[in-house]
């Protein structure tokens, strides 16, 4: 059993797409706190934090929205320190993926912690390597100490999380100056390929024995990792992902190593989606996270 508290991040300041602000309603109407509270856990729905709308915040272009995307975030990132240290479970609910500048340097405050990245994409740009000027393709980077100095000054001097302690899982679209500077980095990635030749259980298993040094991890989920097929509310969906199966192993594995102590479901588009079915299956994958087995074996 443990205490989880939910923290929406209604932002969709981070991307072009309208709409991943919804995300949080999206995910809570699809019963995430049911779902876990049906496993017997302690949920306490925390709300929302306050995110402004693209209509009335600043432009910048090579960083887009930076200062709105900066107090929100410095805003998450408070909250997120508060909910560990009360040694509670914080799900976070977003929102685009620029959240996790926030989410991931508040879970850090806890000790050092490291961090499975799951997504279609890296997020390692920066202003100078972005392609397209979108924050939520640069919180990888900023984490790991690189890019707008701004963004990386609320982790601290030289980032939250060291790059050794970072796992990149289901990659597969990367911009090419964001490859160089991932490639340099120390991060540890396993693409789409490592999934296709040694199938998803090997490569989760590698994963887990990476970051196997750590007493804390956090889980950052974006759901254009999965399918677009199966996950099509997504604002930039990449044909070839994660599937169902897939997630829900990955998910019952991770459970299992009992190693993920802060989670953020980020990119629910509930515009883009088909019957709010991305956001079930985000629930889905929270729970078996959070120990839904189909049989439950005692060990
Ligand atoms: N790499 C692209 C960019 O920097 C797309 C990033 N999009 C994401 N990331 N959804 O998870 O703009
Ligand atoms: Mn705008
Ligand atoms: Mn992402
Ligand atoms: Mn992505």
């Amino acid at each position: 059993m443990r205490d989880v508290e939910i923290l929406g991040v209604p932002m969709d300041l981070g991307q072009d797409r309208r709409g991943v602000d919804m995300g949080p309603s999206a995910i809570r109407y699809a019963r995430l706190r049911g779902a876990l509270r049906e496993l017997g856990h302690r949920v306490t729905d925390l709300g929302n934090v306050e995110v402004p709308i693209p209509e009335v915040v600043e432009e910048d272009e090579r960083a887009r929205h930076l200062s709105a995307i900066l107090e929100v975030c410095e805003r998450v990132a408070k909250r997120a320190a508060e909910t560990v240290s009360r040694g509670a479970f914080p799900v976070f609910l977003g929102g685009d993926h620029s959240i996790s500048i926030g989410t991931v340097s508040g879970a850090a405050e806890a000790g050092r912690t490291g961090v499975l990245w799951v997504d279609a994409h890296a997020d390692f740009n920066t202003p100078e390597t972005s392609p397209s000027g979108n924050i939520h393709g640069m919180p990888l980077a900023v984490l790991t100490g690189r890019g707008h100095p701004e963004l990386v000054s609320i982790g601290g001097e030289g980032g939250s999380v060291r790059p050794e302690d970072v796992v990149l899982l289901g990659v597969r679209s990367i911009d090419r100056e964001e490859r160089d500077l991932l490639l340099g980095s120390g991060v540890r990635v396993y693409t789409m390929k490592e999934i296709d030749a040694y199938g998803a259980a090997r490569v989760v298993r590698q994963a887990i024995s990476d970051l196997a040094h750590l007493e804390r991890v956090h889980l950052s989920f974006d759901l254009d990792v999965i399918d677009p097929e199966i996950a099509p509310g997504v604002g930039t969906p990449v044909r070839g992902g994660l599937t169902y199966r897939e997630a829900h192993l990955l998910m019952e594995l991770l459970n299992e190593a009992g190693i993920v102590t802060s989670l953020d479901i980020v990119e629910v588009n509930p515009i883009l989606d088909v019957r709010n079915g991305t956001a079930a299956l985000a629930v889905e994958f929270a729970a078996s996270l959070m120990g839904r087995h189909i049989i439950s074996v005692p060990r």
